[in-house]
């Protein structure tokens, strides 16, 4: 069945907003034939993830998706028979009275991604909008009450293909201008600034392990340069401290950071969308958390690790834990690096665990799909 979607994506900051809509427009394309609008009020982020793309084209068409720039002076088009306001964006009034006078169309808010309690009994309830619509909240999680995450249907097999071929990471390392050192551990950093990074980095430089560092372009350049003591650091340049190699990467599109992650012995990553795929990396990683107002993000950070430690050993739980904590606060992160190193082949494992049972639910995407279905089937 080919049904028409709307997605509306409004960019707040960052990348995770349209990384998320993009993702799951061109599934919904690539594997449920579905047509897909992808409505977006900023290209610049888009066209970081998908450089192909013109950031001053209204309308183009990107891997069969059409992505059109979403203007304030809304024109008027006849709505999809899905339309998905992600986090809570705000639909233009015109586009929500022709959806009113439009039947049998779904109104989804697809919502942040959360591990708390209590997502699974809001997960899928509507709420009247007063102009005879309903609007479903549609909740993405990590557990069976949930919409699940979102996974393509081939990536753990792509994945587990690529970790098994040397030399295909080895040409992908290449083209980004790094080269592994024998014996040497690849960890990638996407995270927001943090205080405590020198404490990290003066704790890897020391270590008796040899790390090559690969840093993206992003957010934690300033706190790096100030540790390298480096003005400018230039991109394809590498630095090194002790044991320790700091690569500067390119941002690379969105289809490569998942080989980053996939490359690497650890990922450390952030916000929504790169802590999912560091997940299916089957590696261990560690989340910066997008920082909320009144701390609400604690609750989050909490609810995630109290899943994710399940199985660990006590002690491989509280290294684990212990370190996340450190770095969401900005601490020293040395000691817990150090505790966290002991219980590495314990964590490694785990990270492979948790994302085999992940992958065994279904994904967002078919979830969607399927809630569409059966909406339909009871609708008047
Ligand atoms: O960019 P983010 O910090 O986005 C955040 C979060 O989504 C947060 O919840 C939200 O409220 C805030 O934005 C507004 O982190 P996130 O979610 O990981 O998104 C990053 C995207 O960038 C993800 O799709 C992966 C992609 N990416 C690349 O394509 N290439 C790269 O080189 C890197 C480092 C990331």
């Amino acid at each position: 069945m080919k049904t028409t979607w709307d997605i509306f994506c409004s960019v707040v900051d960052n990348y995770g907003d349209i990384g998320v809509t993009w993702r799951l427009a061109r599934q919904l394309v690539a594997e449920y034939g579905q047509t897909v609008r992808l409505w977006v009020d900023d290209l610049r982020a888009f066209v970081r993830l998908c450089p192909e793309a013109d950031a001053a084209a209204d309308s183009q068409w990107r891997q069969g998706v059409e992505v059109r720039v979403w203007h304030p002076d809304w024109q008027a088009v006849e709505p999809a028979q899905v339309v998905i306001e992600a986090f809570a964006c705000h639909l233009p009034p015109a586009y929500i009275a022709a959806m009113a006078a439009k039947p049998k169309v779904l109104w989804l808010n697809l919502e942040y991604l959360s591990a708390e309690d209590w997502v699974g009994g809001c997960h899928g309830l509507p709420s009247p909008q007063g102009n005879g619509l309903q609007k479903f909240f549609f909740f993405p999680g990590f557990t069976g009450d949930t919409g699940g995450l979102l996974r393509e249907s081939d990536l753990l097999a792509r994945r587990q293909a690529f970790q098994a071929d040397q030399a295909a990471q080895a040409a992908f390392l290449f083209g980004l201008g790094v080269q592994r050192q024998p014996g040497a551990q690849l960890i990638s950093l996407f995270a927001y600034e943090n205080p405590g990074l020198a404490s990290w980095l003066d704790a890897l430089a020391a270590g008796a392990a040899s790390i090559q560092l690969l840093v993206p372009q992003g957010r934690i350049l300033g706190d790096l340069q100030a540790w390298l003591g480096i003005e400018d650091m230039a991109v394809g340049g590498s630095w090194r401290r002790g044991n320790l190699q700091v690569h500067l990467l390119p941002f690379v599109r969105q289809e490569d950071y998942d080989l980053l992650l996939w490359c690497c012995d650890a990922n450390i990553v952030r916000g929504e969308d790169s802590f999912v795929r560091a997940q299916w990396a089957g590696r261990p990683l560690l989340w910066h958390i997008y920082e909320q107002d009144e701390q609400v993000h604690w609750d989050k950070l909490n609810a995630f690790l109290s899943l994710y430690r399940q199985g660990l050993s006590p002690a491989a739980d509280a290294a684990l834990s212990g370190l996340w904590r450190a770095w969401n606060a900005g601490e020293r992160i040395g000691e817990s690096w150090s505790a966290c190193l002991e219980a590495w082949p314990e964590v490694a494992e785990h990270a492979e665990r948790w994302c085999l049972q992940q992958a065994s639910r279904p994904d967002l995407a078919a979830a969607l799909v399927l809630f569409y279905r059966n909406w339909l089937s009871c609708a008047p």
